[in-house]
């Protein structure tokens, strides 16, 4: 009996004493295992006469009862401590300042595309679409430009490869939208009010002029759609891109293949330390080209010139996005410079539309 107390206070010295879930987890089984020192004492038992195994019994299965409880507590014990001090050391301070995340910024071209998207839309044209690679037909025949005008030439046209054996005329990189305005009219005839904005490619590399760039081409054909339309359509879009109340536009006979007549049209502006400062000023800036589209294109285009009649025109984005924010060389427009484009970038969540003013 007095050894048996003993022995209960060595084994809960001995669990009170271990530190980590390992050791306590040998100690357990040197006690109580299949082979541990409480095991054996209790096969003993096999061994007593019946008078010892009725005074030793219930005695031995409460040390057991007992030390296996303190077994199970310390092991809770060690668990939480464990965990508190995971807790105390894996603490996150939620008042601390986010971490700054680089985002990413819309370029000056797309800015710019959706600022004039936005202002034609709110004058009823919509956006139409078309494919990068054209036939010949659609990018010069379908315009009056038959294949030895001379504005094929002044194109620098990028022409397809073609295979072998086929002698059809090359397909090419367009070197305008208007294919795209011609396959609406097939598709969609007349009356029709649409912008055609997007990439077009001509074989011209110096300071003002990239192999790929980006250009908006308008087209409204109606009834008795007129000059003077294209003259107040063409100032409502000056006023509200440029963001100025008062402006004069320069109507300058030109002259273009689908077009007659035809006109290119020029800013009043004045240079403000290098700035631009539309409405005013002395000199004259040219932005645009337009006219009335000629009943041949009408014609090519399914449309009858004897009853329908309309405008169009059109203008480089990438030169919009320089005047309007003071960018100064082209090239740098495609040279993927994060340093240029977080400068001339605009906040993805600012997006241009008319009533919260156009940008910034
Ligand atoms: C310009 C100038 C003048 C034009 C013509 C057409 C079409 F397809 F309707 F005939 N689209 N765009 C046009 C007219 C383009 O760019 C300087």
């Amino acid at each position: 009996m007095d050894g048996l107390d003993n022995l209960r206070k060595k084994y809960l010295d001995q669990i009170s004493t271990k530190s980590n879930q390992d050791s306590l987890e040998s100690l357990r089984i040197t006690i109580l295992g299949k082979k541990g020192e409480l095991s054996l004492k209790m096969r003993e038992l096999g061994n007593m006469t019946s008078e010892e195994r009725q005074s030793f019994g219930p005695i031995l299965n409460s040390l057991r009862t007992d030390v296996t409880s303190a077994f199970s507590k310390k092991k809770t014990e060690l668990e939480d401590s464990k965990l508190n001090e995971r807790l105390k050391n894996e603490w996150i301070d939620l008042t601390l300042p986010a971490r700054n995340r680089a985002s990413g910024s819309i370029h000056p071209i797309s800015q710019v595309t959706e600022e004039v998207s936005a202002i034609f839309a709110e004058m009823g044209f919509s956006v139409a679409e078309g494919p990068q690679i054209e036939s010949d037909w659609y990018n010069f025949d379908a315009l009056n430009i038959p294949p030895e005008h001379p504005a094929r030439q002044e194109h620098d046209t990028f022409f397809l490869n073609r295979n072998d054996g086929d002698d059809q005329a090359p397909n090419v990189l367009r070197t305008h939208t208007s294919p795209v305005q011609i396959r609406h009219m097939i598709s969609n005839g007349a009356p029709c009010r649409i912008i055609a904005p997007g990439r077009v490619y001509r074989c011209d590399y110096d300071q003002t002029h990239t192999p790929m760039f980006h250009q908006l081409e308008g087209l409204a054909i109606g009834r008795d759609v007129s000059m003077a339309n294209l003259k107040g359509t063409l100032e409502e879009f000056c006023k509200k891109f440029f963001e100025v109340e008062e402006l004069e536009l320069r109507f300058r006979a030109s002259h273009f293949p689908f077009t007659e007549p035809s006109a290119e049209v020029d800013l009043r502006c004045a240079w403000d330390n290098g700035k631009l400062e539309v409405g005013k000023g002395e000199n004259w800036m040219e932005i645009l080209g337009s006219g009335m589209v000629h009943p041949k294109v009408l014609k090519a285009s399914g449309v009858d010139p004897n009853e329908w009649q309309g405008f169009a025109f059109g203008m480089g984005i990438d030169r919009l996005a320089m005047l309007k924010y003071g960018i100064p060389d082209l090239r740098a427009f495609f040279d993927s410079d994060l340093r240029w484009l977080r400068h001339y970038g605009f906040s993805s969540s600012d997006q241009p539309n008319l009533h919260s003013g156009l940008s910034r």
